[in-house]
């Protein structure tokens, strides 16, 4: 006996030997179906029969930073479906109800459709259509205005993530002014200061060939990176990984874990300092990678000595024996296992040194540079777009990064500080503001201050597709065609699939908008600023391309290229190697922090917990929409019309308050209404409202005065040492409305 049964009258070589035409018919439908999109389709006989049938685009979504591949079918010059682009390495033909939802930003009727200049009050919301010339017009004169008045510093240039963000970022440097600031200090800049002065580059990861996995509040499941999210479902559903993952609250992600634990908020450095401990104290780290590639060992193991997982527990919550078993079977599964950074890291005030001692803990292990492990972010090298020399600006930056938080990188700036700054007037005034694809009135806390802010401006320009909070209170807005409408320059994209993209346009602009390239020329040109921004969009590609031997054209078939035929490893741990930190090697201790007169170890000092009778107050997405982005857009907006309160079912009949009754959240900073979501799904010590709700913009139709914003309650701080926001400070109370 023995061995698997299988049903009468098949013998267990004929059921094997079904199972295998069975999944070689299955594959030759799926080559079938690859083919399909590989063979050139037959020439059409006439334009006419090619746009009935319809023709398949090749592009790039742009409905969250991921940048995944899509093939776009336009019938009769209309966008009618996208789908995934088999192709594109990243995506791995995922695309996500946003991304779906994508033809409808197209042709979305609440959307921008003209150039808009102010006509009433700043934010009552009285415009007149301009044309083109003369937003342009109006808008230089905005800019050379305050130029003239404060100097290019009184401007302030703000943007998120785009690949037309190069043009406006380059339009800011030639106009001279050193305030420019990126969503980044509200998302990644201390994760990425943490991995940086550990590894001097900031790593990706290769989930598909990792075996044992945490995460501390990287919602992966619901909050898409990709291809982390892809390699992650792969990996757990055929369960060649184990997931243990972190978070107060049960997300999906939690429900797919192997093991969900549901940490006190704000002690996950505890944590990292005690596993780190158990590896070092049973020698469980990787003895010759460490004395190879690493230095401060000793310092190291000197400052966990007393951070036993017996006092993590009780900082974090979590059983001493768990701990133990974790920091065991992540050495034991090395070098397939990673602690995942996770992407925004806008958490608490010591949020770099949680990252860093997560940093710590993988180099411990050698999963550095290979397969399952981190590896580092290199991309195929385009040519890059030389311009003229950008005037130095004459004085520093009004946040004062540079002395503030000197490991930061300057041009990403320090938000939340550099809004004390503007507010304060000190340094200097800043009384002017442009805006490309961002929302500050969503992307910052306290969304009281940010408003103060923009109304004490000389000037604001807004460029965006969606008349957002943020263009709702421009004196212009300047509306950029969809990512569909336009092409942009060519991407690379980081291993460990390295490649180049095209976002191609998929149809033609349906109204009066302009791609940001052209925006920031039509600006550069009535500026005076000549030499910048001298190129068409041919041009860039050309340049870009220079002496990799392709054109622009040879992104049509597939949207994608690559030389790199497999994934490679280890380069970096080829002898005589130095990483880009001061001693050259991963630094267990960074010299870059001591040299600065900072703690050189992630120290950890207990976060003020919430007093009884408050909660604190955790923000974070929802897969179906982009932060403050895409709430309007019709198709997302059915899939929930609103947000809802997170709060923990003991909690809340504390309280008398019942699933979808109202409830009023009170902060230090301010109070909303909002519906709750009782569930046992949350600790009790806090309660979580999902981002990007309660617009105030009456053009967003849909979205309007639907739900409500934790920017009206989150209090504005900010990380020690990157500037990045802190997001998560913030204790509330909770009593039925
Ligand atoms: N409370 C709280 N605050 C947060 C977060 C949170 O979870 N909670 N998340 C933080 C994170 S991780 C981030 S990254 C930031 C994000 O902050 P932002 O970058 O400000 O994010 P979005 O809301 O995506 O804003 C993008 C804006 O770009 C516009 N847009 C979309 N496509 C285009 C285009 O093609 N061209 C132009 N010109 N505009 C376009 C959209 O209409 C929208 O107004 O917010 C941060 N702030
Ligand atoms: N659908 C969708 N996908 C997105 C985006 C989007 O807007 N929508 N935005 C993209 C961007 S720009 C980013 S940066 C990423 C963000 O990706 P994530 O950082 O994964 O996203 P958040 O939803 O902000 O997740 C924060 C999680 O941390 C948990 N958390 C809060 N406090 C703590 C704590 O003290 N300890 C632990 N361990 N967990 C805690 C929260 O409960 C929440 O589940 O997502 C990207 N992908
Ligand atoms: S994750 Fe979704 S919205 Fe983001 S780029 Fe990919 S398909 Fe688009
Ligand atoms: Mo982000």
């Amino acid at each position: 006996m023995g061995g698997p049964s299988t049903s009468p009258g098949v013998s267990r070589r004929g059921f094997l030997g079904a199972g295998a035409t069975a999944a070689a018919a299955l594959s030759l439908a799926g080559c079938q179906r690859a083919l399909r999109y590989l063979r050139p389709s037959p020439a059409p006989s006439t334009l006419a029969e090619l746009r009935r049938r319809g023709v398949d685009v090749y592009s790039v979504c742009d409905n969250c930073v991921n940048k995944c591949g899509i093939r776009a079918r336009v019938v009769d010059g209309k966008v009618l479906k996208l789908d995934p682009n088999p192709h594109f390495p990243k995506s791995r033909s995922m695309l996500c109800a946003r991304g779906n939802a994508g033809v409808k930003v197209v042709y979305d009727p609440n959307r921008l459709k003209h150039p808009l200049i102010r006509v009433g009050e700043r934010g009552a919301g009285r415009w007149r259509q301009a044309t083109w010339e003369e937003a342009l017009d109006f808008t230089a004169e905005g800019l050379r205005k305050v130029r003239d008045r404060y100097g290019p510093q009184g401007v302030l240039f703000s943007s998120s993530e785009a690949f037309q963000e190069r043009f406006f970022l380059t339009f800011a440097r030639a106009f001279g002014s050193p305030n420019l600031v990126r969503h980044t200090s509200t998302c990644l800049g201390s994760g990425n200061l943490g991995f940086f002065v550990t590894y001097g580059v900031v790593p990706e990861y290769d989930l598909e060939n990792s075996q044992y996995v945490i995460m501390s509040g990287a919602n992966r499941l619901e909050a898409f990176i990709t291809p982390d999210t892809m390699d992650l479902m792969h990996v757990l559903r055929t369960r060649k990984a184990k997931l243990v993952y972190l978070d107060p609250r049960h997300t999906v992600t939690a429900s797919k874990a192997d093991e969900w634990l549901p940490i006190r908020p704000g002690t996950d450095l505890a944590f990292y300092l005690a596993l780190i401990h158990v590896l070092v104290t049973e020698q469980l780290y990787d003895r010759p990678f460490v004395e190879a590639h690493t230095q401060g060992f000793e310092e190291l193991a000197a400052h966990v000595a007393p951070c036993t997982p017996e006092w993590a527990e009780q900082e974090t919550e979590i059983p001493a024996g768990r701990i133990r078993a974790i920091a065991r079977e992540f050495a034991y599964y090395a070098p397939r296992s990673v602690i995942y950074r996770g992407r925004r890291s806008s958490w608490y005030r010591n949020d770099a040194e949680m990252r860093q001692a997560m940093a710590i803990a993988n180099a411990l292990v050698g999963n550095w540079d290979r397969p399952g492990g981190l590896v580092p972010a290199d991309k195929i090298a385009l040519h890059e777009i030389e311009e003229p020399e950008f005037p130095f600006p004459e004085v520093g930056r009004v946040d004062g990064i540079e002395e503030k938080h000197p490991l930061a990188r300057a041009d990403d700036g320090a938000y939340v500080e550099l809004r004390d700054a503007v507010l304060a007037g000190t340094p200097y005034p800043v009384k002017g503001w442009m805006v490309y694809k961002q929302n500050p009135l969503h992307t910052l806390p306290d969304r009281r201050r940010t408003e103060t802010m923009l109304r004490g401006m000389d000037f604001v320009a807004v460029v965006d597709i969606a008349p957002s909070d943020t263009a709702w209170m421009a004196d212009v807005i300047l509306p950029e065609s969809t990512y569909l409408e336009r092409t942009d320059p060519i991407e690379s994209f980081p291993a460990p699939h390295a490649f180049l993209a095209l976002r191609q346009q998929v149809v033609p602009p349906v109204f009066d908008t302009r791609p940001g390239l052209e925006i920031m020329q039509g600006l550069a040109r009535r500026l005076k600023l000549a030499g910048f921004l001298d190129y068409d969009m041919a041009k860039v590609h050309a340049l870009q391309l220079e002496g990799l031997g392709l054109a622009a054209s040879d992104f049509a078939r597939t949207g994608m290229w690559s030389d790199r035929t497999a994934r490679s490893f280890g380069s970096t741990l080829s002898p005589g190697y130095r990483f880009r930190t001061p001693s050259g090697k991963i630094e267990l201790a960074s010299e870059r922090l001591r040299r600065q007169g900072l703690d050189p170890l992630p120290r950890y000092t207990r976060l003020p917990w919430p007093p009884a009778g408050e909660f604190r107050l955790l923000p974070g997405k929802q897969a179906q929409f982009t932060h403050a982005a895409n709430q309007d857009n019709e198709w997302l907006h059915e899939l929930c019309p609103e947000n809802a309160l997170w709060i923990n079912a003991a909690a809340a009949a504390a309280r008398g308050v019942r699933e979808g009754d109202l409830v009023a959240v009170r902060s230090p900073i301010g109070e909303v209404t909002v519906r709750a979501h009782v569930t046992e799904r949350i600790r009790p010590d806090c309660v979580h409202l999902p981002h990007g709700f309660g617009h105030r913009s009456p053009a967003l139709v849909n979205a309007a005065g639907r739900g409500a914003s934790d920017q009206d309650l989150i209090v504005a701080a900010y990380d020690r040492l990157s500037g990045n926001a802190a997001l998560h400070e913030t204790f509330v109370t909770v009593r039925k409305a």
